[in-house]
């Protein structure tokens, strides 16, 4: 038993005179700055650290408590965490937002300047990171046992700025001052190896063993970002890791007095780690992201295992103590190399590993599109990952073993299910593999783990039914709405009280109050507040001008053709050119969005056609306040908290049985916007929660796109029915928008006539009726405000909370394990 003074942890003040000095000391001690001459970022930095020294003390506690516990923990493994900022979230999270705000004030710093001056942490794309980020956040608020591991990326997703109409991508520099919140651990490193060869080692009796040799090694050295959770004093953790070279590595140049080689190669060794692919929904293929991929997945897997054993337990117990899920296939590969680590380097049989691996790997699915669904050439495999190839070959071969035996003489069904495919130049399927390796596979939404069954997984789900199992996805109330629109916050407490921040079902205690015309009026206050920030923001941004009384008309996400940003902005094109035509529309603002993959040329070609039409549109004197459309630039989570609660309308249009869930169309719900949405994601069950009078629900469902694909759509006939949409059409192909050179769009204007792959023309019709409905809505501002109070009434069901308490319950068998106050360290 080691002394007291070795085993105490601080227990520092929350008070504001507790927080005042942490932060006064922490501008001499940490920034090393005099506090008369410190600057707003000094101050920032000096304030981040007096909050961190509070965290890490939780954290040490909840680690202690769960290690006397006993309990069973979960691993969530994630390429992407899409975070944005940390400091005012951490502040609410530990429960001293008001606190710090006052101490701040006392030294003459006024908090909200401080909270504007802190970079997004963007280490994610879009919906599948920022699902990550709010699983973590909610996995400590509801005190769960859950850590997430992933890419400390020197660059995360890329800074958007339009030149002046097409997408430019800028890097994002975001550790340019360094991160106050994270707590390098250089004790912390394992060691990653890539190419090289394997060795078999041929033993008499018993089974034959392999060696992984003479590879290039890296270290991957962890950083560690402390979760708080909301309302509870537990704090959980986000281990990072950071490639750095190895001493070896450097060593064989340094003899050899090729000194600048030698530094050369350790910077290269180290870009594993440097920056975030950009592409959200579409594989890359390329040599450097597998060895990312490997890269986190090895050194997580490690640690879990160190841990593991640190703890006291046996390699059987795991499946018993760890749940690891992988999200997505881009951690998929952790199937191979856990078999890796327990047989080669643990010496378990290969029979008990697989089934210890397999009961404890789950894995998520995001996404039905082909493009997306990770293959590596196995020849890629085989150099960069030898040993792992070897494994991969050696699971498939039992597991088509069991297909045989199960449907004999198959052998198109074998060809279906394997992990090779053969068709294709032969390439290793990683979602084929995080099957087979798993115990567990979840789509994101009721229609997408439907048609997972259906379609992509048909043959696995005929094989192992038990194995498939819906998480509709959620968000955190505590980002999306406590700190997204604190009017709202306020507003709700004073009706219902604060019981729907732990509990979102609670929301629904609002719903007698829906006709009361006093709540109306003040939600309707608040709405308008809301869009004046917005408004605010637009014009500092952008230079454009909104008036906050006219309906706001809000698409943000990323720009793919299947989301259908096309829709929308043929539909602003539409109204601009009646309005000239002096027909009298319902007025609107227009915002949309999102960012392009940067080798997506498509998506690059929609969003300089918004922006110019953007540029018309706005300038024209004819139009007026009857329609503006903003491309709001380099959306981003902090962005995204200002735009959706001044959201009146929430565009999620998406060709049905593409969008596998969307969490913005719950974000925007949640702030009281009511949704123009197709049949596709989780918009079914935002209509099933909110019922049909909050929603505008238009187009084909996902079986009739199917059917429609099937008859052979023909754009072309459908134009010739529409008069308003073929206009539209003309209008853009005839270089209207494009007065410096009117060839731009004439491929656009192809594209729609000959191809349209989303049927953005069928649905054309169906959409605009549904933008009618809600115009007509809209203008009676009474049924408008208590459609809108139901529909945040309703939605409960999408907190993030019971998002996680479902995987806790049907994929991970972990309970929450809430860390009460210490003995020694008691203080609240
Ligand atoms: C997204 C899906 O497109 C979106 O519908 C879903 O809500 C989100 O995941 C969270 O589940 N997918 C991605 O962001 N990326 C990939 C590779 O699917």
């Amino acid at each position: 038993m080691a002394a007291p003074e070795v085993t105490h942890l601080p227990n520092l003040p929350n008070d504001v005179e507790g927080l005042r000095q942490s932060i006064r000391d922490a501008v001499v001690r940490v920034v090393g700055e005099d506090p008369r001459q410190a600057t707003e970022r000094d101050w920032m930095e000096a304030l981040a650290f007096a909050i961190r020294e509070r965290m890490v003390e939780r954290r040490l506690l909840t680690r202690r408590q769960f290690a006397d516990e006993d309990v069973k923990r979960v691993y969530y493994l994630s390429m992407e965490y899409l975070i944005g900022r940390m400091l005012e979230a951490n502040l609410r999270n530990m429960g001293i937002l008001e606190p710090a705000r006052q101490a701040m004030a006392d030294l003459g710093v006024n908090l909200d300047t401080i909270l504007d001056l802190e970079d997004d942490a963007a280490l994610g794309n879009g919906g599948l990171g920022r699902l990550a980020a709010c699983i973590l956040e909610s996995l400590a608020t509801q005190g769960y046992p859950g850590y997430g591991y992933g890419i400390r990326y020197e660059f995360g997703m890329f800074r958007q700025e339009f030149e002046p109409y097409h997408q430019v991508e800028h890097p994002d520099n975001w550790l340019r001052y360094g991160n106050p919140w994270e707590f390098p651990r250089s004790d912390r490193k394992y060691p990653i190896h890539f190419y090289g060869h394997v060795v078999e080692h041929h033993h008499p009796r018993g089974e034959t063993r392999y060696t992984w040799e003479n590879g290039e090694e890296v270290l991957a050295m962890a950083y560690d970002y402390p979760t708080a959770g909301y309302g509870r004093r537990n704090v959980n953790n986000l281990r990072l890791w950071a490639a750095k070279a190895t001493r070896d590595f450097d060593l064989r140049y340094f003899n050899e007095g090729d000194y600048i080689r030698a530094v050369a190669d350790k910077a290269e060794s180290e870009t594993i780690s440097m920056v975030l692919y950009p592409n959200d929904a579409t594989a890359i293929g390329k040599e450097l992201r597998l060895k990312q991929e490997y890269f986190f997945v090895s050194a997580s897997l490690q640690d879990i295992l160190d841990r593991h054993l640190a703890l006291g337990y046996n390699l059987d117990a795991l499946p018993d103590k760890v749940a690891i899920q992988l999200n997505d296939t881009h951690p998929a590969i952790a199937v191979a190399e856990l078999m890796r680590l327990l047989v080669d380097c643990h010496e378990l049989s290969w029979d008990r590993a697989w089934d210890l691996a397999r009961r404890t790997f789950a894995y998520t699915n995001h996404t039905l599109m082909p493009e997306a669904l990770e293959t590596w050439p196995v020849e890629l495999m085989e150099r960069v990952l030898p040993r792992h190839m070897g494994i991969i070959y050696q699971i498939n071969h039992d597991f088509l073993e069991q297909v045989r035996h199960r449907y004999p003489g198959d052998n198109d069904r074998l060809a279906r299910l394997s992990i090779i495919d053969e068709q294709n130049g032969r390439r290793v399927r990683m979602a084929h593999l995080a099957v087979v390796g798993s115990h567990r596979v979840n789509g994101v939404a009721a229609l997408h783990t439907q048609l997972l069954q259906e379609t992509l997984f048909e043959d696995f789900y005929n094989l192992w039914p038990e194995r498939f199992v819906n998480v509709t996805n959620g968000v955190t109330p505590r980002l999306w709405m406590i700190q997204a629109n604190p009017a709202l916050t306020e507003l709700l407490g004073q009706r219902i009280g604060n019981d729907w921040q732990y509990d979102l079902d609670r929301l629904r205690a609002l719903e007698p109050y829906a006709h009361d015309a006093d709540l109306q009026k003040a939600f309707l206050d608040v709405k308008r507040a809301n869009k004046v920030r917005l408004a605010n923001l637009v014009r500092e941004r952008t230079g454009v001008e909104l008036n906050p009384d006219v309906m706001f008309d809000v698409q943000i996400k990323r720009i793919h053709e299947y989301k259908r940003q096309l829709l929308k902005l043929l539909h602003v094109v539409d109204l601009y050119r009646r309005i000239r035509a002096g027909e009298d529309v319902a007025p609107r603002v227009v915002l949309f969005g999102g960012k392009a993959a940067p080798g997506y040329a498509r998506a690059k070609g929609i969003i300089q056609v918004i922006n110019e039409v953007a540029d018309i549109v706005n300038h024209d004197p004819a139009v007026g306040d009857r329609l503006k459309c903003v491309f709001f630039p380099n959306y981003e989570v902090s962005s995204a908290s200002i735009i959706i609660p001044a959201a009146d309308v929430s565009e999620q249009i998406s060709t049905a049985g593409f969008e596998a869930s969307g969490t913005g169309n719950m974000k925007l719900a949640l702030n009281g916007a009511l949704t123009i949405g197709t049949l596709d994601g989780a918009n079914i069950e935002i209509r099933d929660a909110v019922g049909e009078e909050s929603i505008f629900i238009f187009g084909m469902t996902a079986d009739e796109v199917v059917e429609h694909r099937r008859n052979g759509p023909n754009p072309e006939a459908i134009l010739a029915q529409q008069p308003n949409l073929a206009a539209a059409v003309e209008m853009i192909e005839s270089g209207f928008f494009t007065c410096d050179d009117p060839g731009t769009h004439g491929d656009l204007g192809r594209y729609l006539r000959h191809e349209d792959p989303f049927f953005v023309i069928a649905d054309y019709a169906a959409y605009t009726e549904a933008c009618e409905r809600a115009d007509t809505l809209y203008a009676d501002r009474t049924a408008w405000a208590e459609a809108a109070i139901l529909n945040v009434a309703r939605m409960g069901y999408f907190s993030i909370d019971r998002t996680v308490r479902d995987y806790a319950n049907q994929i991970w068998d972990i309970i929450p394990e809430p860390v009460a106050p210490s003995r020694t360290n008691g203080a609240a």
